[in-house]
């Protein structure tokens, strides 16, 4: 049985998760529309990835006792300034679900739910790796900077980071 403190903060965690998919798609249409689509094809595997974090808290909740509610569909922005202002808003969005990963573990400890806390492991370490690819990208796209074909290499990029993404997940599978 879970308290209603440690439900009501994984509540929270899931509306969060489930907004990161919506924002995501949101962005991924916004790049298709520009042209950027490799940087669309990244950010649709990422918005269906937040989708499976949003669940695995709720089927965890299930699993426990707990009262899984279905987050409201929040309208995320629609437009971005530039390719820049996408992953940098990324990039900020990763380090505010790290955050509230780690107020998770601490209600944990407070509460001395040890379950809960060998649950969210998992999402601790996908955080330390999400905000390291949020970074990265970052890091690319500053690189290349804003010549004439900047926006040709940068999708470039994007595609590697898909590539790399979808071949994790195929290795993940197949140690599953
Ligand atoms: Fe990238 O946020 Fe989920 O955990």
């Amino acid at each position: 049985m879970i308290s209603k403190t440690m439900e009501a903060a994984l509540n929270h965690q899931i509306a969060l998760e489930g907004y990161a998919s919506q924002y995501y798609m949101a962005m991924a249409s916004w790049c298709d529309r520009e042209g950027f689509e490799g940087a669309a094809q990244f950010l649709h595997f990422q918005s269906e990835e937040e989708r499976e974090h949003m669940l695995k808290i709720f089927h965890y909740l299930s699993e426990v006792d707990g009262f899984a509610i279905t987050p409201a569909i929040e309208q995320p922005p629609l437009e971005f300034k530039n390719i820049q202002e996408v992953f940098s808003l990324v990039f900020e969005h990763e380090k505010k679900v790290t955050k509230s990963i780690n107020d998770l573990v601490a209600i944990c400890y407070k509460e001395h739910d040890y379950n809960t806390l060998n649950f969210l492991q998992w999402y601790v370490e996908e955080q330390r790796e999400e905000e390291n690819q949020a970074r990265s990208i970052l890091d690319k796209i500053n690189l290349i900077g804003e010549g004439g074909q900047s926006k040709y290499y940068i999708d470039k990029e994007l595609t590697k980071f898909y590539q790399a993404a979808l071949a994790k997940e195929a290795a993940g599978e197949e140690g599953a």
